[in-house]
């Protein structure tokens, strides 16, 4: 493929929503599904003088039967249509309506026109619902209160997952009983880690021909590493499948009547499953003794355990994270539905079992985290995850940690320090609303009319903790984007809106061209953002062709000793900054991975030019020299400087930083960097050697691959910039029956040569050559 020009265009791709330009994050610190999160560094009370907040018996009492949970999974798993069910089996919906259904009228949580015309999931919605869970082996009935967060699969809104995830106890990890785990199956796994969320995983479409729940589970464990093993078997398989075998409870499950609402439960096992369903209890008490102490000794002395004693194990190691307990079921046929809400009851934590945690300001940002107490007389402590802007201003989603949040009460953003006055408090349920007056620690709430950033930490002003907000990967693709016709204040009202309300979506003049440019995590996502401009904001724009995001990185450390001075009559300008600028690796929790340091010991430069040195270093860092596109990954640490009595200003000291960043910057090693696909292909089988050759051609580096019945997988990673065209070439190599899927893996440096093509095509753009 000819690289010769930049920007690379992809004017040969077909329309967009087939090709699933898909991107995730920048992944390179999580390269293992096996990675389990570094913990964090916790402080105790004993350690220091951390005050504490004792839970009461109330707060224990309405805390056990509170579960925040998320419904997370590959793109088309059945999210949507799973949690339409739960709504309508804990009566918060009257009646049933399908993602793409004839009827016209969509799944509740899929809201947004766009996603019942395309039947995809684009922003993550919020809903409550109460379940009433029989304990199987008390038999009594409780009613639990469940927060949902129904989030989209398509790796382009993965920033809708971060945040669900972010802020909820537990999730439901969503499978295709046919295709199992895939390549976004092991990014939401990646996401859960990040957050130590414990999961769940419910095997839906068992309905579906050629649905095998023991090679999922399979899966689990081999794919996702973490120990797994069913909690059903399946009674009746594709057409017939009527229920599940409860293995924990040893019982049947039945769903029948109207959409399977009632749930019959017999003592009795179908005889011709008699012999499987043994054989997969004793494989998930297996499962457990690896995980759970109590389990592992039973075992060992040949001891049956009891189903009390499997129940609080498959608990306790759910909760651990050493565990995920397999349901099954079919969503759109109405069957497991029920057990699997049972099961999040029964199996994931209730507020005060998940670890909160948060910094205190007033320590230095090295002191241990402080533990958050979900009780309700605490100070408050809530996160804010989600912005929108609705119908009556900026409604923000807040999870509250610790304390009570009451309507009309004042808040303090931690961030910046100021108050706000609490006007309106509701519950979500999809786009309707319910006001509230009060929201207890452990809940999920929105609040009306309080200005904030996505990730800003509110207390009621009696602590100063500080809670870290989520990651949020880089884009990987952008546009140049215009008004048709006079530009309206429509056309920046609504960009700085999605802006805001999505810190996966940038959006960038460049002073050069002038143009205004937007960039994202795919072409789904600046698609949909450039369609929403023109439906709510009435603004009609042209888009160029998509580019590949390049950065640029240092690669070794340079020094700088710079002096800006100018004299041109009246006051001069002058400022002196030394010190050095290195390669950074982004922080674990925030993906940041730029950094001003200030080292100045003795007043050398005094405090108030520091902004500007700060501000001149990310100016710098907006538009690399090599090729004009950002840098990351660097630090720059000022260490000493100078200044003048009359002629220093922060501007000075502004435009010194710069002046001394390119200077450094070219003898840092410079490079740049391209995004890294992972490129998921699958196609029938005898077609295998035309796909892996034409991932080859493409530099591809194949790094698993599998034949399953007649249809084979093969995951490559492959740049970004490669993959120009693709979609014609697999149509081609399979008579049109291959498929694929990319997303985004990481930046890499370019190849050299490569490397020299892209600087020379940025110098010819360069005003100097230009004109020439
Ligand atoms: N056969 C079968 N199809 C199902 C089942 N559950 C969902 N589907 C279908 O799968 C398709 C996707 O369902 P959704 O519920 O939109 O999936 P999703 O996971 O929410 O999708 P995104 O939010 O876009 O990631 C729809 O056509 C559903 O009708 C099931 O249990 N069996
Ligand atoms: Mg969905």
């Amino acid at each position: 493929m000819l690289r010769s020009t930049l920007p690379i265009l992809f004017s040969s791709i077909p329309s967009l929503p087939s090709l699933f330009i898909r991107s995730a994050r920048c992944d390179r610190r999580w390269a293992s599904a096996a990675t389990t999160l570094k913990k964090a560094s916790v402080i105790t009370p004993e350690e220091d003088s951390v005050p504490t907040y004792p839970l009461s018996d109330q707060d224990r009492s309405r805390l056990r039967l509170q579960r925040n949970i998320g419904v997370s999974a590959h793109i088309d798993s059945g999210k949507t249509t799973l949690t339409e069910r739960i709504l309508y089996y804990t009566g918060r919906i009257r009646e049933i309506h399908e993602v793409r259904g004839r009827d016209n009228v969509g799944a509740k949580m899929d809201s947004m026109d766009l996603e019942r015309e395309k039947g995809i999931t684009i922003q993550s919605a919020a809903t409550f619902c109460d379940w009433e869970a029989t304990n199987p082996i008390t038999n009594e009935k409780e009613k639990y209160a469940i927060n949902i967060i129904d989030t989209p699969g398509h790796v382009d809104f993965t920033i809708e997952v971060e945040r669900a995830l972010r802020v909820l106890d537990g999730a439901i990890l969503v499978l295709c009983a046919v295709a199992g785990v895939q390549s976004q199956t092991t990014t939401v796994d990646r996401q859960m880690r990040r957050y130590n969320v414990p999961r769940i995983s419910f095997v839906n479409k068992m309905d579906r021909p050629g649905a095998n729940p023991w090679k999922i589970v399979n899966q689990i464990r081999t794919k996702l590493r973490i120990p797994a093993a069913a909690v059903h078997v399946p009674i009746g398989v594709e057409d017939s499948f009527s229920g599940v075998i409860d293995l924990v409870h040893w019982r049947s499950i039945y769903n029948q009547g109207v959409k399977g609402n009632e749930v019959v439960v017999s003592e009795e096992i179908p005889a011709d499953l008699l012999e499987l369903a043994t054989a997969k209890r004793k494989e998930l008490i297996e499962q457990l003794a690896d995980v759970d102490e109590e389990i592992g000794d039973l075992v060992l002395m040949d001891e049956s355990p009891s189903n009390a004693q499997i129940d609080a194990a498959i608990r306790r190691a759910t909760i651990g994270l050493k565990f995920s307990p397999v349901f099954l079921g079919s969503a759109i046929k109405n069957t497991g539905v029920q057990p699997l809400l049972d099961g999040v009851c029964a199996y994931l934590p209730n507020p005060s079992e998940a670890e909160a945690l948060a910094h205190d300001t007033e320590k230095p940002s090295s002191a241990p985290m402080v533990p958050l107490t979900p009780a309700a007389d605490a100070p408050l402590v809530g996160l804010a995850f989600k912005l929108e802007e609705g119908r009556f201003g900026q409604l923000t989603y807040m999870r509250v940690y610790q304390g009570t949040l009451k309507k009309a009460n004042t808040i303090y953003n931690a961030r910046t320090g100021k108050k706000v006055k609490v006007p309106r408090l509701v519950r979500m349920h999809s786009n309707e609303m319910e006001d509230v007056s009060s929201i207890g620690p452990g809940e999920i709430c929105a609040m009306f009319g309080v200005e904030c950033s996505s990730g800003d930490t509110f207390t009621d002003g009696e602590t100063s903790y500080s809670m870290t907000s989520m990651y949020v990967p880089e884009p990987v693709i952008s546009l140049a984007i215009k008004s048709k016709g006079i530009e309206t204040p429509n056309f920046s009202r609504a960009l700085n809106r999605f802006q805001k309300e999505d810190p996966t979506f940038r959006v960038h003049v460049d002073h050069e061209s002038k143009e205004t440019i937007i960039s994202g995590m795919g072409e789904l996502h600046l698609e949909i953002y450039v369609e929403r401009m023109r439906r709510e904001y009435n603004v009609d724009c042209i888009t160029g062709k998509p580019r590949v995001a390049f950065r640029e990185t240092i690669t070794s450390r340079a020094d700088f000793n710079y002096t800006h001075k100018k004299q041109t009559g009246g006051a001069g300008q002058f400022a002196k900054v030394i010190g050095y600028i290195e390669p950074m690796q982004p922080d674990e929790e925030s993906g940041k991975d730029t950094e001003f340091v200030n080292d100045i010991l003795g007043g050398a430069i005094p405090e108030g030019y520091f902004p500007g040195v700060e501000k001149g270093f990310y100016e710098a860092l907006e538009k690399g020299t090599l090729s004009g596109n950002p840098i990351s990954g660097c630090r720059l640490v000022l260490v000493d400087g100078g200044y003048h009595i009359v002629d220093s200003s922060e501007l000075a000291f502004r435009i010194a930083t710069i002046g001394a960043f390119r200077e450094a910057y070219k003898l840092a090693s410079p490079v740049i960097l391209e995004p890294i696909m992972t490129v998921e292909v699958i196609a029938p089988v005898e077609f295998q050697s035309a796909v892996i050759g034409g991932l080859n051609t493409r530099r591809g580096t194949i790094v698993d691959s599998e034949v399953r019945d007649d249809e084979f997988t093969c995951i490559a990673e492959v740049a970004l910039n490669d993959m120009f065209g693709y979609s014609n070439q697999l149509r081609g190599s399979t008579q049109g029956k291959g498929e694929f899927s990319m997303e985004y893996k990481t930046h890499m440096p370019v190849l050299p040569h490569f490397q020299k093509e892209l600087e020379e095509a940025y110098k010819k753009t360069m005003p100097q050559a230009k004109s020439k």
